[in-house]
């Protein structure tokens, strides 16, 4: 009888004869296996073993220096039709794509085992989750698939029943930087990345699957996959409201996701809970409302910056277990990085001895991989199959002026604009130039599969009718004063924040109506303990008319690029803020437009 796993036993042979391992491996996802694939790389200094006593099972591996962070100019989405991967992505055509990868896959694996690595994105009994097969030559790509992923038997055992799953085959190559390439082929739901062996370029679960096919997979069939965080609030009357929020790499999701509050908020009773830190998949129950599942099990977090301060849940997952990647050492061999403690470092993330003429000692997008429910505040939500339900989608960016601390968008079809309007300084997550302000829409800049326009579009539809959909809202973490320093402390304090949106989405406070959307009244916003002037509040708050009409001039010149992909709902809501500042600027003026116009 013809099993349904014939189609994937297949493909593996088809890769094995390409590449011509030395061995298969099939990984059953087993603490055993585990235990061998580190021991494996520590025979081979892949892996460094850290302090145990401090940090039992944890290890330290050291890239290439030049295989450190995503490269955006390298990640291509390959469709037969160009317009469909749209001007936010690098296209190919598939047929010459196809051509120029596996020709770099001829016989790479000779002398490597080749890993095969099933996998599930999100709860293994859940509808909303989705199955893939990674091949990869790379140890630390299966040790790493292990903690992010549901990997091994299960998944197999899902695959076999569905009889569907995603291709993505790997190869760390020579991790030369002139031979890499991460392809995707929506059409085909196959992945293919060759030499980086680098988290998002490799583990490719995650951002190759979960969001770049992923996203053009809930285009068809009526989800969403985001670039979000997930975190449940618990207020004192035990009542928990769930939260997604959408802000780019290195922009502070893992930070939002697991924060502890301050305090006197600790006290009453408030409580945070952890379902995702990086991916939400989103899709409308039959109440209307959208259910949200992290696809993730596990963390692969920013290092630098996190400490007891800023991040103590996330210290504290980070005693045992876990993988670093490129982080420094002390010398007593414990992980260290800029913003831990004040403790030097003896070694860098070369593994050169400290000398600050080489820059940081950790660099700067140094990660740690860990399995998610150790963190203190994981929530055991992330384990069910109908995911949790949505009540504020947060966008936001690293922006140090223009951008106020917080506002709402007034309805779906601003939220959606307000979303699509995003913009972020670049940081070290992805190669090229660190602080430069771009569009990031939802934050997906580097991570939709598809046309902006139609994805815009997609974000548009689920204004249905019987939906009951999240508030919309925009932070900004990052607004800087004369002094070049962050006005807002950020963190824990960003609770307070989280507050004033639940109060909202309860109905229980007004707000300031401005063309840009709603802000607080700053009697609503619980700033008290905080070391805030009047004079920084103001500023954090402060929507200046100038600046914000040439901000909406910008977004409407980037929006237009999209053509006639653009929705005419998008491009009315536009109008219609721009029309409002303009307004605002003129009063006089405003009423002369409408009575020549009648
Ligand atoms: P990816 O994993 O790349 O998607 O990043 P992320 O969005 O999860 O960002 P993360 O939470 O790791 O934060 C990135 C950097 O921003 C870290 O160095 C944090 O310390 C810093 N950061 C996070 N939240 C805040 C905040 O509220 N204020 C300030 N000033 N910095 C923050
Ligand atoms: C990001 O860059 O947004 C990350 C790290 O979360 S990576 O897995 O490389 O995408
Ligand atoms: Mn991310």
């Amino acid at each position: 009888m013809p099993s349904k796993l014939d189609s994937l036993n297949r493909w593996v042979d088809d890769v094995a004869k390409k590449t011509r391992p030395d061995r298969v491996h099939w990984c059953d996802g087993s603490d055993a296996e585990y235990r061998q694939l580190v021991d494996g790389m520590l025979k081979t200094d892949e892996l460094i073993e850290l302090n145990q006593k401090t940090h039992p099972r944890c290890y330290l591996h050291r890239s290439d220096p030049k295989d450190v962070a995503r490269v955006e100019k390298l990640t291509v989405i390959c469709t037969r039709n160009k317009d469909d991967a749209g001007p936010n992505n690098n296209w190919m055509d598939p047929a010459e794509a196809n051509a120029k990868i596996d020709a770099l896959f001829d016989g790479c694996m000779q002398g490597r085992t080749m890993y095969v690595i099933p996998y599930c994105m999100g709860p293994l009994g859940s509808p909303l989750s989705r199955c893939g097969v990674e091949i990869t030559d790379s140890p630390y790509v299966a040790a790493n698939m292990r903690i992010m992923t549901r990997m091994g038997t299960a998944a197999l055992e899902r695959i076999e029943r569905e009889g569907r799953f995603i291709k993505a085959q790997h190869s760390i190559g020579q991790l030369d930087p002139e031979r890499r390439w991460i392809m995707h082929f929506p059409e085909e739901l196959t992945i293919k990345s060759f030499g980086s062996g680098y988290g998002g370029n490799a583990l490719l679960g995650k951002k190759c699957h979960a969001l770049r096919i992923g996203s053009w997979q809930a285009r068809s069939e009526g989800w969403l996959a985001e670039h979000m965080l997930i975190v449940g609030i618990e207020n004192p009357k035990h009542e928990i409201h769930y939260i997604a929020a959408a802000f780019p790499s290195s922009c502070g999701k893992t930070n939002l996701a697991m924060l502890i509050p301050p305090e006197g908020y600790r006290r009453e009773g408030w409580k945070i809970w952890t379902v995702g830190d990086d991916i939400c998949w989103m899709r409308p129950g039959k109440d209307g409302r959208l259910y949200a599942i992290n696809p993730e099990a596990g963390y692969f977090g920013v290092a630098p910056g996190t400490s007891n301060k800023t991040n103590p849940n996330a210290l504290a997952m980070l005693q045992r277990d876990t993988i670093f990647t490129n982080v420094a050492v002390t010398d007593d061999n414990q992980p260290w990085w800029e913003g831990l403690d004040d403790r030097k470092p003896a070694k860098d993330w070369q593994g050169r001895d400290y000398d600050p003429a080489n820059g940081p000692a950790a660099h700067p997008n140094s990660r740690f991989t860990v399995r998610a429910n150790q963190c203190p505040s994981w929530s055991p939500e992330a384990e069910n199959d109908l995911g949790v339900p949505i009540d504020a989608i947060i966008f936001g960016g690293r922006r140090a002026s223009r951008v106020p601390l917080v506002f709402e968008a007034r309805d779906w079809t601003h939220g959606v604009l307000v979303g699509a309007s995003m913009a972020s300084e670049t940081t070290a997550a992805a190669t090229g130039k660190v602080g430069v302000i771009r569009r990031d829409p939802m934050a997906m800049k580097p991570f939709c599969g598809y046309n902006y326009g139609d994805y815009f579009a997609h974000w548009l539809s689920f204004d249905q009718p019987d939906a009951k959909l999240p508030k919309v809202f925009h932070v900004n973490w990052f607004r800087k004063g004369k002094d070049g320093k962050f006005l807002w402390p950020g963190f824990g304090d960003n609770m307070r924040v989280l507050e004033w949106m639940l109060k909202r989405v309860a109905g229980e406070v007004d707000a300031i109506e401005t063309p840009i959307g709603n802000l607080p009244r700053v009697d609503d916003l619980n700033l008290e303990g905080l070391r805030l002037d009047d004079a920084a509040i103001d500023e954090l708050f402060r929507v200046d008319n100038t600046e914000w009409r040439s901000e909406q001039a910008d977004i409407g010149e980037y929006l237009a690029g999209y053509g006639s992909h653009l929705p005419d709902r998008l491009k009315a809501e536009h109008q219609r803020i721009a029309d409002a500042l303009d307004a605002e600027a003129e009063p006089a003026a405003a009423p002369a437009r409408a009575a020549a116009a009648s």
